[in-house]
């Protein structure tokens, strides 16, 4: 992506913006607070965000208990950069994994994350001059409020969302209606990993991976890209890499979240106001 389409990307999005604060104000006293307080939240978390590192590109794992989260960030990783830090076996605190620490500590410090580890570069994936932030994440469907309220804030602010995914839960409703079918909007900064794939017999994998593509296209997810991993086999680890490595070298991903978050706003806002009804 040219500097050029980078700068008319951030320009349109300048606009969408400020079309959004505006029909905030006009709204005031007109709609429910609660649908102007999440455009304000929204305007406020696109207003620091865009004043952090652009270099850095922030990609959290996110899934229910034991889908391989933590697995899977260690292999991409390419480091056991995971259970090193671990106490537990599940993870309560999110986890950085960084490439490229010029300008990363204000951004981490804006998403709390305090575990921070400067990872090794990786051929092919990531290196000093990547400026990508991987975090491992707790469980969404986690038994400890702390740890779900944790996910909830990461959802909001990561630039790209990689949901692992496992045989067993894939289709489970907690991540479909919770999640994925509100992030609709943000197909072009979502990835989803069917993680677990040698627990199926061979047989089973193609039509597994077909019956989530449904699942997601019925969500209005059909653009987003799926993936078939074993992250202890080590089977399309790559796969997911060079996914990551494609987002992130792009420089847009900031962006396009902002600009999936401004669409669903508006449309909430237009909801609230019965446009259209
Ligand atoms: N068979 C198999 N087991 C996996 C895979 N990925 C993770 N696991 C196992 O699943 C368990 C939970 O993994 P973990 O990464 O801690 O899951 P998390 O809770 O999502 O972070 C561990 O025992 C892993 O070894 C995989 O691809 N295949
Ligand atoms: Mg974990």
């Amino acid at each position: 992506m040219s500097r050029h389409s980078i700068a008319r990307e951030a320009s349109r999005l300048d606009g969408r913006l400020e079309a959004l604060n505006a029909a905030r104000e006009l709204a005031e006293g007109v709609l429910p607070d609660a649908a102007l307080e999440e455009v304000f939240r929204l305007l406020e978390r696109a207003s620091s965000r865009r004043s952090l590192s652009a270099d850095h590109t922030v990609v959290g794992f996110f899934g229910a208990t034991g889908s391989g989260k933590s697995t899977l960030f260690n292999a991409v990783s390419g480091a056991e950069i995971a259970t090193a830090a671990a106490r537990r076996p599940t993870t309560s605190e999110p986890l950085a994994g960084v490439w490229g620490a010029d300008g990363s500590e204000p951004l981490l410090d804006w998403l709390q994350v305090r575990n921070r580890h400067h990872a090794e570069p990786v051929a092919g994936f990531a290196d000093e001059g990547t400026g990508l932030i991987l975090l491992d994440l707790p469980d969404f469907d986690s038994t400890r409020a702390a740890n779900r309220e944790i996910v909830e804030r990461m959802v909001g602010l990561v630039d790209v969302l990689v949901w692992v995914l496992d045989p067993q839960k894939y289709a489970d409703a907690a991540v479909h209606n919770d999640f994925l079918a509100p992030l609709a909007a943000h197909a072009a900064v979502t990835l989803v990993v069917l993680n677990q794939v040698d627990r199926l017999p061979e047989r089973d994998v193609q039509p597994v991976l077909e019956s989530l593509k449904g699942i997601l296209a019925r969500e209005g997810l059909a653009k987003v890209q799926v993936l078939g991993v074993s992250a202890v086999k080590g089977t399309g680890v790559d796969k997911v890499r060079s996914a990551i490595r494609s987002v992130v070298v792009q420089r847009q991903a900031i962006s396009q979240r902002l600009a999936a978050d401004v669409s669903r706003a508006s449309g909430q806002l237009r909801e609230a106001a019965g446009v259209g009804e």
